[in-house]
């Protein structure tokens, strides 16, 4: 592995959601990346020092020396999987990449920036959301989208192992993001075994089990 593909930094957070998917693609692949803890329950996301970096004001920003920052976790794992093929995230045939990335869209485009603290940030000021309300919005977007994937994923011949084969990939990454960041925020889905079933089996794998939020620096130790 040359030297350049090595040297990435990633601008990350213990718990979120769209790093966790950065973590694992860089593990899956074999890659590293040094971290930048920006601290959202700080508000460092809003810095004039990030956003610089990332004027949207979200993680992940990914890095490589001498190039200009990559901002969204999908744009980002594309990214890795043009820079570094094997392992691949996206099936070889045309109809798989686009059902694998159309699962990992409804969950990282559709579902999981609804949840975001710039949305909590304004439904509880501008909107008079109080804690209650908050957890049944994050409840309903949820579940919305898991829903959703669920009925996909049961009604279509291509799910296997994991969500697409027997190989894990874009759409399993997002999945399990979103279902790590639900478990941090203590959010629970009913009557998605499915999704249950593969998340549990993603998680066997090390690259998944050691993006775990919990386990990151800055997460809390109780
Ligand atoms: N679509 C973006 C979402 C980025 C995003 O919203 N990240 C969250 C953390 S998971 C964040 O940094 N939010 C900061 C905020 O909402 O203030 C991606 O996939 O990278």
């Amino acid at each position: 592995m040359s030297a350049s593909i090595t040297s990435f930094e990633l601008y990350a957070f213990w718990r979120t959601s769209a790093t966790y998917r950065v973590r694992v693609a860089l593990r899956l692949k074999g890659l590293q990346a040094r971290e930048i803890n920006i601290d959202l329950d700080a508000g460092e996301q809003r810095s004039p020092a990030y956003l610089k970096v990332n004027p949207l004001a979200g993680l992940p920003t990914l890095i490589q020396a001498g190039h200009p920052p990559i901002t969204q976790s999908l744009a980002i794992l594309e990214f890795l999987e043009e820079l570094q093929p094997a392992p691949a995230l996206l099936p070889a045939d045309l109809h798989g990449r686009a059902r694998v990335r159309s699962l990992a869209n409804m969950l990282a485009a559709d579902t999981h920036p609804l949840i975001t603290p710039r949305v909590r940030k304004y439904l509880t000021s501008a909107a008079d959301f109080d804690d209650a309300a908050w957890r049944a919005w994050q409840q309903h977007w949820f579940g919305t989208g898991l829903f959703a994937v669920e009925k996909r994923l049961a009604s279509e011949a291509a799910t296997g192992t994991f969500c697409h084969g027997d190989q894990p990939g874009m759409a399993d990454v997002c999945l399990a993001s979103v279902m790590a960041v639900m478990q941090v925020f203590k959010i629970a889905v009913p009557d998605i075994p499915l999704i249950e079933r593969i998340v549990q089996r993603c998680q066997q794998l090390p690259a998944f089990a050691e993006a775990a939020p919990l386990l990151q620096r800055g997460a809390p130790t109780t």
